[in-house]
């Protein structure tokens, strides 16, 4: 199959989300999440982000800032 259509992706996340408990993944987000936060303020700045991820595109770093204040 070359198209994997809505159908097969959820299947596909739902299998890859199930086989990890919860707890764990969210263990494994916080430590992520840490990582970038280098002031660990709780927020990720622009320049936070940016030094972990210097290749992303401006643009896409902007779409992470919802609420435009500068923070993840
Ligand atoms: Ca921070």
């Amino acid at each position: 199959m070359v198209f994997a259509g809505p159908r097969t992706f959820s299947r596909r996340r739902q299998i890859s989300l199930s086989a990890v408990p919860a707890d764990q993944r969210w263990a494994q987000l916080k430590r992520q999440f840490d990582t970038i936060d280098s002031d660990g303020d709780g927020f990720i700045t622009h320049a936070e982000f940016t030094e972990h991820f210097p290749h992303l595109p401006a643009e896409a770093i902007g779409a992470l800032d919802g609420n435009a204040d500068g923070r993840r």
